[in-house]
Formats: structure tokens, C-alpha cells, sequence
């Protein structure tokens, strides 16, 4: 901000004149920005947007008669977030997309450095391998590929199969650490029967001489809807949080940490009549409804969501929900790279 008296013109004029001299060097005054590039809270450029999935479910179809999976190396329609048009991304840090495989369909293997959940929203008969292990995908299922994993999809079933893709895309871009190589060949060979992760790792045990490294990927990439349904079924019988109903974070059971440490995720059930009260976080957070219906009140306006709708909530942006049958949603957001650095911060009102 500049002195809260207008300067005369002359200044003005003789200032103007100083800008676009220093600006053929390559400079500019600091004090013309300053308000902006350091805001007393947040000034998130994203805005909040839904995504009804019975209203773009036919494009999402039309998608598969247009180009095939392994033509398109991933048949995706992005999630782009109204004001961030044409940068690829749901909010600053992260991207979201539509992900559709057809019967028979292959989507060749491939890794990167950007880490990738998928949900599973519709059909049965897909699998995703990781690291040469398969796992079938069922709706509600969140899996992951983590950073430089190995993964392709594919479709053994009769329907088409769609799965939002969430992944640290524009996050990686911004610091300048993506990396991707394709696998010469287009499905991955099957190392380990399919449960065998899930099995070592994911029944509050791990094999008696396993040590995490720091850099290893966690040891679990699939979280079955079945298994979260019945956790969040059976908490529900204590008292809700007043701001965010029950939610649970997921975990790498070898640590305790996020899955992976670019994204972290949670699932989320509230009781059906339950409204929270208004709560805001600093991690921009895509939510997917995966039952009931209800009300998303964003800063203000209202969004009515149903079973398959994506929602995206910026930072800093307050949240209520209503559930007017009961609901269960899925989340996801950067908040263990906010918590890592120190500064995520979260307001309950
Ligand atoms: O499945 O690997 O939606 O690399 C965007 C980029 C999915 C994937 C996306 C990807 C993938």
C-alpha cells in the first residue's frame, strides 16, 4: 500500500515514468505489490466448484468413443478449477480428473514422480497394478500410486469403469521435480498374487524384520471402501465432532504418516439431519461424496451434492456441511506438506 494520501501528479507521472525505466532492467517497485504478495490471510486465486457426476457422466462416456485408453496413454477429463482455466488444476497445489477404461481396455504402465490416488465412482472389473501387484477396483476403493511406483490399469469386466485421479501435479510443476518414463511393456508382469500387500502390511502387522527407509514407498497402495465403511460405522455410535462430524485420516500403517507425503487423504461419515459448524484449514481440499446426499456451504453459498459429486473447497475457505441422508465423504488435500513446512493452520468457528 502506498501513503493513504493520493501523491499529486506530477509524482505520479514522474513515478510511472521511474517503473518503465526500471522495468527494461528487468525491476519493479516492491511497494506497488507488497499487500498482494504478502496478505494478512490467505488469497487463494482457486474458487469453490462442484462437479455433479450425473450431469458430466455422459461426457466423461463420450470420451471412450472418441479416443481409445491406450491412444490417449490416460483417458482423463480434467477437473479444472473455474478460475485457474487452462492450468490444469483443481487448486494451486493440486489436480483432479475423470478417469474412464473400457471393457478390455489397457492404460499402459508408466511412473513419475508425481504421486496419484484414485477413487473408484462407477462399474466394476478394473484393476490398478502396482509395482507388480494387482488390486480389483471397487467403488468407494482408494488406491495409490505413489512417487516414481510403476502403474497401469486395465479392464477385465463388461461396463465401463470411472475413478477420480487425484495427483500432486501442479505442485511438482511449481518446484520443478517431474520426471516420467514409459515401461516397454504396456502391462506390468504380476510379482506378488493379488491381497499379498494388504496381507503383509495392512493387518496391524508388518513381517517381523521390516524397517521402513525414509524414501521407500509405503508398503500398502489399496484402502478397500468395505474396510472404511465399517470403521466409520462403527465410531458413529460415539458423539460426532461438531466441525467435522467422524473423519479419519489415512495412514501408512509402517509409520503412522500420510500415504504419501504430498497428499493427504481422509474419509468422513455424518450422521443423516447432522450440520458442522463452520470450519476453515489452509490446505485446499477436493471432497467426493461416496453416499447419502447433503449441502456444501462455502463461504457462504450453498452446493447440494449427491452420491459421485466432486467438490472443491479453497483454502481458507470456511465449510458447512449438512447431511440430509446420511453421508460419507472421501477427501484429499496437500495438508502433510503444510504440516511438514510448519505452517498449516485450521480455524473452528
Ligand atoms: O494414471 O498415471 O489423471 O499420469 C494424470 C496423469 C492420471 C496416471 C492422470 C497421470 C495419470
Amino acid at each position: 500500500m502506498l501513503a493513504h494520501t493520493a501523491p499529486h501528479a506530477a509524482t505520479q507521472a514522474a513515478r510511472r515514468q521511474y517503473y518503465a525505466r526500471i522495468a527494461t532492467q528487468h525491476m519493479s517497485p516492491l511497494w506497488e505489490v507488497l499487500g498482494a504478495l504478502v496478505p494478512p490471510s490467505p488469497r487463494p486465486e482457486a474458487v469453490p466448484a462442484i462437479w455433479r457426476y450425473a450431469q458430466v457422466r455422459e461426457q466423461v462416456m463420450e470420451a471412450g468413443r472418441l479416443i481409445t485408453a491406450e491412444e490417449a496413454e490416460r483417458r482423463v477429463l480434467i477437473l479444472e478449477n473455474p478460475a485457474l482455466h487452462g492450468q490444469s488444476c483443481i487448486t494451486a497445489s493440486l489436480y483432479a480428473g475423470l478417469q474412464l477404461i473400457l471393457p478390455g481396455e489397457v492404460a499402459p504402465a508408466h511412473r513419475h514422480t508425481q504421486s496419484a490416488l484414485r477413487l473408484v465412482l462407477d462399474g466394476e472389473g478394473a484393476y490398478t497394478a502396482v509395482d507388480g501387484e494387482r488390486t480389483t477396483m471397487r467403488r468407494g476403493d482408494f488406491i495409490i500410486t505413489p512417487s516414481w511406483t510403476w502403474h497401469d490399469h486395465g479392464n477385465l469386466g463388461k461396463e465401463p469403469v470411472v475413478w477420480l485421479d487425484g495427483l500432486d501435479i501442479p505442485l511438482l510443476r511449481f518446484l520443478g521435480t517431474g520426471f516420467a518414463e514409459k515401461s516397454a511393456q504396456s502391462a506390468q508382469p504380476q510379482l506378488r498374487p493379488e491381497g499379498d500387500s494388504l496381507a503383509r502390511f495392512g493387518s496391524n502387522m508388518v513381517p517381523v524384520d521390516f524397517h521402513q527407509q525414509p524414501s521407500d514407498p509405503t508398503p500398502v497402495f489399496v484402502y478397500p471402501y468395505s474396510r472404511t465403511q465399517a470403521s466409520l460405522r462403527v465410531i458413529s455410535h460415539s458423539a460426532p465432532d461438531a466441525h467435522l462430524g467422524f473423519k479419519l485420516r489415512y495412514v501408512n500403517p509402517a509409520t503412522g504418516a500420510s500415504p504419501m507425503p504430498t497428499i493427504g487423504s481422509f474419509a468422513q461419515a455424518l450422521p443423516e439431519g447432522f450440520e458442522t459448524l463452520p470450519y476453515r484449514c489452509t490446505d485446499g481440499t477436493v471432497y467426493v461424496c461416496l453416499e447419502g446426499t447433503g449441502d456444501a456451504e462455502i463461504d457462504g453459498a450453498t452446493h447440494r451434492f449427491a452420491e459421485s459429486d466432486v467438490f472443491v473447497v479453497p483454502p481458507w475457505h470456511a465449510l458447512r456441511l449438512r447431511a440430509n441422508r446420511r453421508v460419507t465423504l472421501f477427501s484429499f488435500s496437500d495438508r502433510p506438506v503444510q504440516q511438514a513446512l510448519g505452517l498449516w493452520r485450521e480455524q473452528r468457528a
